[in-house]
């Protein structure tokens, strides 16, 4: 992640431009040398899903953003709603691949249980840096994103095929999270995929 080649201070800041700390270098200089390039052996959960067709009600969109007026006091939610926790954002079936249209522009977008692979972009022009677009390539699997700038949307397959239950999404900004930008996903064992909310007692 970090590669420390010089001596010297190095602050660290945060979304605000407030030093959260200082990194310490001490001792000689040395030059930082290129990673050799290598391929993992991928578990089945990682199976590549790019050119994988979902079934319907397995593609939803997932927008972080506004709310509705009467949850203007959160600082952001997930498909309009804040987080409440007996709702759940989509029904998944186990078993099924799941596709996400996300738009992480001003959100990282974040997934618990199930990484997810990036399979491509909703838009032809999506006005991301070059930057960006190699750090983020298509195909890679990922459990956090944002692409800063970002028209249109995101991809995003999964395949769940082994935890039943909740699988939490929220914005990776705890700032976020914590008011109201946070939500769960519900994997169910029989039925089919589908787009809608619920509360999960009904
Ligand atoms: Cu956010």
């Amino acid at each position: 992640m970090v590669r420390c080649s010089k001596e010297g201070q190095f602050p660290v800041y945060d979304f605000k431009d407030d030093v959260m700390m200082t990194i310490l270098v001490s001792g000689e200089d040395s030059s930082a040398t290129e990673l050799s390039a290598w391929k993992p052996d991928y578990p089945e959960y990682l199976n590549n899903l790019q050119a994988t067709s979902t079934d319907s009600g397995c593609k939803c969109e997932t927008n972080m953003g506004a709310c509705l007026p009467e949850m203007a006091n959160f600082v952001g939610c997930i498909n309009n709603f804040a987080y409440d926790p007996e709702r759940y954002v989509h029904s998944i079936e186990l078993g099924k691949v799941v596709e996400r249209l996300v738009n992480p522009a001003n959100h990282s977008y974040h997934q618990h249980v199930y990484p997810f692979q990036f399979v491509g972009y909703t838009e032809t022009e999506y006005a991301v840096t070059d930057y960006t677009k190699h750090y983020f390539q298509e195909g890679d699997w990922n459990d956090v994103m944002q692409m800063i700038g970002l028209t249109g949307k995101l991809k995003l397959r999964f395949h769940p095929r082994t935890h039943l239950g909740l699988v939490m999404i929220h914005c990776h900004r705890l700032s976020h999270e914590d008011h109201g930008m946070m939500g769960w996903e519900y994997i169910f064992d029989k039925g089919g995929c589908e787009c809608d909310a619920k509360k999960a007692l009904d």
